[in-house]
């Protein structure tokens, strides 16, 4: 944290994001705060925490959609008041377009190889331009340079880079994508391929979390654009414009600062089995995940049944508690999802479950992060089963939470977590005999090994934590603005 700071001494960073770190809602008892599901803020809002500056986002709490001014900041968080939030209030018709449409019926499953088709209107599309131009101005508004530094978020924006370069030419845009970027085959599905690439090429940097998607980007921008590469360099070469193409591997903060108010490993596990009605000695599984198809809950509810099927000895005692936020509820695959999660979840309750037992527990509800952390703590093992997935922060919150240096992470091949925690099992999430077998040996695995296993990735998530994500990225913009500075001067 400190060294993130010392690199921004006396700048003021201004992030663009689509999700606000905090939704004030308006309640009888006056305006609650809430921490939305997202890993984007997740991560982000740590390192907004450690330094100055104004985070631009959807207005989507209910506090002060009416009565604030357009241009009114908020200071946050609530009681710290370290950084202001600004909202841009958008119209029912702007957010359909632009955020359930072409953002998240569009971009998102063309971005996940999970099967579900990318649907792409022309309306859509126009509401996206024109949100991401609405953005962009409020952006604009916010800075008090000539060369501001302007983080960039995700795949709500990706024509917004270039368009704030073109009001503001010596801007550093660092532009963080944080969903995988496909194959170039792929993404020639999007009627509005270019439009996309190029407007991510306004940014002084384009980071994803690994490097086979920054492969993916360069390939796709020699498929589509007429721009140079300099592949020793990983950049793009437009004119006297340069875009770096880096990976940043997203993680969370280190300490996470939610533990600070916690009981220790054994009092969670009691408060959480009593609240569920679970006996104490009972063995227990998590999954924590917005409701989206491409986290696999169904094929994990799956592989819980291959477990109990397979291995008859935790039939009775393993129960497998899914946490599950709804998400993106207005569009029908989502509500499609919530209804075979749920069907599913019945159905093998009712094929192993008996008296008091109940192999799956679903609590389909957000649920503030003490408590998301109250279950890791309380937990044998955690499950994360995403088809695909850009880095997937729930398994490095597992590997946080458990300062008992005990729990075993079972994680999917397919997450960009994969690369970083490979001390986990790891399995294919479609292999639901290998699934279960990997819980079936979590819940057997000593605890010396289950020890070994959990240092070593705790080491790994304390020193890479996002701090270090978003200072390699600062340090590489200082890099590019100083070469931008002597080139300057030499031509
Ligand atoms: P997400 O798809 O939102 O993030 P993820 O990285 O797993 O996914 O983060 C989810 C966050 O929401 C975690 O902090 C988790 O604790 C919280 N959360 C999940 N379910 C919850 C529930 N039921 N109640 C309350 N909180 C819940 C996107 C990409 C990821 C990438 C991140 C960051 O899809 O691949 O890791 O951005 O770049």
């Amino acid at each position: 944290r400190s060294t993130l700071t010392s690199h921004l001494e006396g700048e003021r960073v201004i992030i663009l994001a689509n999700r606000e770190p905090y939704i004030h809602e308006k309640t009888p008892d006056g305006v609650k705060v809430l921490h939305p599901a997202s890993g984007l803020v997740t991560a982000l809002e740590p390192v907004m925490r450690a330094c100055s500056g104004v985070w631009v986002a959807h207005g989507s709490g209910s506090a002060d959609k009416e009565t604030a001014d357009a241009r009114a900041h908020v200071k946050v968080p609530p009681g710290e008041e370290s950084y202001s939030l600004r909202r841009v209030w958008l119209s029912e018709a702007e957010e359909n377009g632009y955020y359930y449409g072409f953002s998240n019926e569009g971009l998102w499953p063309l971005c996940h190889v999970a099967h579900a088709r990318p649907v792409f209107r022309a309306e859509d599309w126009e509401h996206y331009v024109r949100v991401n131009r609405k953005f962009a101005d409020a952006v604009c508004e916010e800075v008090d340079t000539e060369d501001p530094i302007i983080l960039v978020q995700d795949y709500h924006f990706a024509l917004a880079p270039r368009m704030i370069r073109e009001r503001l030419p010596r801007a550093t845009i660092l532009t963080f994508w944080h969903i995988p970027w496909p194959s170039a085959e792929r993404i020639g599905i999007c009627p509005w391929r270019e439009e996309i690439i190029q407007g991510l090429l306004g940014s002084s940097i384009v980071g994803f979390h690994t490097q086979q998607h920054c492969n993916n980007f360069i390939e796709a921008v020699d498929t589509f654009m007429e721009s140079r590469i300099d592949r020793e360099a990983n950049a793009i070469v437009q004119g006297s414009r340069r875009s770096l193409v880096r990976p940043y591997p997203i993680s969370i903060e280190w300490p996470v600062h939610w533990l600070e108010e916690l009981p220790s490993v054994g009092a969670c596990r009691r408060s959480v089995r009593e609240e569920l009605g679970l006996p104490e000695d009972a063995l227990m599984g998590v999954g924590i995940d917005r409701l989206d198809y491409t986290k696999g809950i169904e094929e994990r509810l799956q592989a819980v049944d291959a477990l109990l099927t397979r291995h008859p000895e935790f039939r009775g005692r393993f129960t497998f508690v899914q946490l599950a936020a709804p998400s993106r509820t207005k569009i029908a695959r989502y509500r499609e999802l919530n209804d075979r999660v749920e069907a599913l979840a019945d159905e093998i309750n009712a094929r192993w479950g008996g008296g008091a037992y109940r192999p799956i527990v679903l609590l389909r509800a957000h649920h503030e992060p003490p408590t998301v952390f109250r279950y890791y703590r309380a937990a044998e093992l955690c499950y994360v089963s995403s088809l695909h997935d850009g880095m997937n922060l729930v398994a490095k919150e597992f590997v946080a939470a458990r300062d008992d240096e005990n729990g075993v992470l079972v994680l999917s091949q397919f997450t960009g977590a994969a690369r970083d925690l490979t001390e986990a099992l790891i399995v294919n999430p479609y292999d639901l005999g290998q699934a279960g077998d990997a819980m079936a040996a979590a819940l057997r695995m000593p605890e010396e090994e289950q020890r070994e296993r959990m240092l070593s990735m705790r080491r790994m998530v304390s020193e890479f934590n996002v701090y270090r994500w978003a200072g390699r990225m600062l340090v590489d913009a200082a890099e590019l603005r100083r070469r931008e500075r002597v080139s300057g001067r030499l031509s």
